[in-house]
């Protein structure tokens, strides 16, 4: 079998040297630490200044409007917890390798959102006739498929009008740094992380589907470019166990003293509420069931634990995370041309011995 991360390109590495992962041991935290969190950042971080961003609100609107950071924070201001997962996560697990970000299973977090409800706003402004989807434009700008475009993406209108729907300005108590979409940035809870734009300058209501090239051209499942696939929305339950034991520096494998260890993690779904999660030492051969902690809310993840008595020997650790819905995580995911949604297990290789042996 040839391993599938090997030749990883100089492309890949810049990409992943720009854009870091959640270290697994921060699974450790209910929320994430800012600088912790993961980031996906297509192009530039571009430079903004509070004092003199808008939001402009147009397209097929009855009232179009143009607001500052501070008639924003005038509204009404909430703060929510929210797991945002990219939808790469686990891309550079899948045999071939889809060329892009090589993430591993990394690329989660969960952080407390401050900002304001986005379907009031929208209200506000009033979806004038046949306004069917909106658009949502960020400040950065550059090429991808060969086109040039300002990164930009849209949710139907009844997607963008539920209540969880964010436009924050805050994070885990600080302004948004700059990586996370200072000034203002899209939150939208339950999809995967491209949805929630950052840098949002400008939301246009439309009367047909969005065509841009990061709604069209890309996040597409599809097993080849001439199928035209079906569009990425919604997280796929998943579940991450922290690696317990001693690190090895190159490898990451785990060593273990034998005896009890309490192995503990996160689940989530963007379809719903997380149902159960277990655990498995054998790759998934056996599964028992781990303790699962409430979830703070629909959109945010759920803690687990198990205590597990490690007898010397090798073994391989899993977690499986099913949504109340049924949805579960597979063995090995269906392969795409993008590599996306990825929620296969996680599989943590630790040796249990005794350090005299
Ligand atoms: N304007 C803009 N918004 C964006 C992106 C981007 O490149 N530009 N990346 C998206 C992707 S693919 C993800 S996964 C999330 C990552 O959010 P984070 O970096 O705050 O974790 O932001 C999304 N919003
Ligand atoms: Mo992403």
């Amino acid at each position: 079998m040839t391993d599938p991360a090997s030749g990883i390109t100089m492309e890949e590495l810049s990409l992943a040297a720009r854009n870091h992962g959640m270290p697994l041991e921060a699974l450790r935290y209910d929320v994430t630490p800012v600088g912790l969190h993961y980031l996906l950042i297509h192009f530039d971080i571009p430079a903004a200044d509070e004092t003199s961003w808008r939001l402009e609100v147009g397209g097929r609107v009855e009232r179009p409007l143009s607001l500052t950071m501070e008639e924003l924070r005038r509204r009404q201001v909430v703060t929510a917890p929210v797991t945002l997962e990219c939808a790469g996560n686990g891309r550079a697990r899948l045999d071939p390798r889809p060329v892009s970000q090589p993430w591993l299973e990394e690329a989660v977090g969960t952080a407390e959102w401050t900002g304001t409800p986005l379907a009031p706003l929208l209200e506000e402004a009033g979806a004038g006739p046949g306004a069917v989807e909106v658009a949502f434009a960020g400040a950065d700008r550059g090429v991808q498929g060969g086109l040039e475009h300002d990164y930009e993406r849209s949710l139907p209108l009844a997607e963008a009008m539920r209540s969880e729907v964010l436009l924050a300005w805050g994070v885990n108590g600080q302004p948004l740094p700059p990586q996370h979409g200072y000034p203002l940035r899209l939150v939208v809870p339950g999809w995967y992380g491209m949805t929630s734009v950052k840098w949002l300058r400008r939301i246009t209501l439309l009367t047909e589907p969005f065509e841009g090239y990061q709604q069209t051209g890309s996040y597409l499942l599809h097993t080849s470019e001439d199928d035209p696939g079906t569009p990425v929305t919604r997280i796929q339950p998943r579940s991450l166990l922290r690696p317990p034991g001693l690190p090895e520096f190159e490898s990451r494998h785990r060593l273990l003293l034998p005896g009890r260890h309490r192995l503990s993690g996160r689940a989530w779904s963007g379809l719903a509420p997380v149902d159960r999660v277990e655990v498995s030492t054998d790759g998934g051969g056996s599964w028992a069931p781990a303790r699962l902690e409430p979830q703070p809310s629909p959109w945010a993840w759920a803690g687990w634990s198990f205590d597990w008595d490690a007898a010397p020997g090798s073994y391989e650790l899993c977690s499986r995370a099913t949504d109340a819905a049924g949805n579960t995580q597979p063995a090995k995911a269906a392969w795409n041309t993008g590599g996306y949604a990825n929620n296969a297990l996680h599989r943590v290789a630790v040796t249990v011995r005794d350090p005299a042996s």
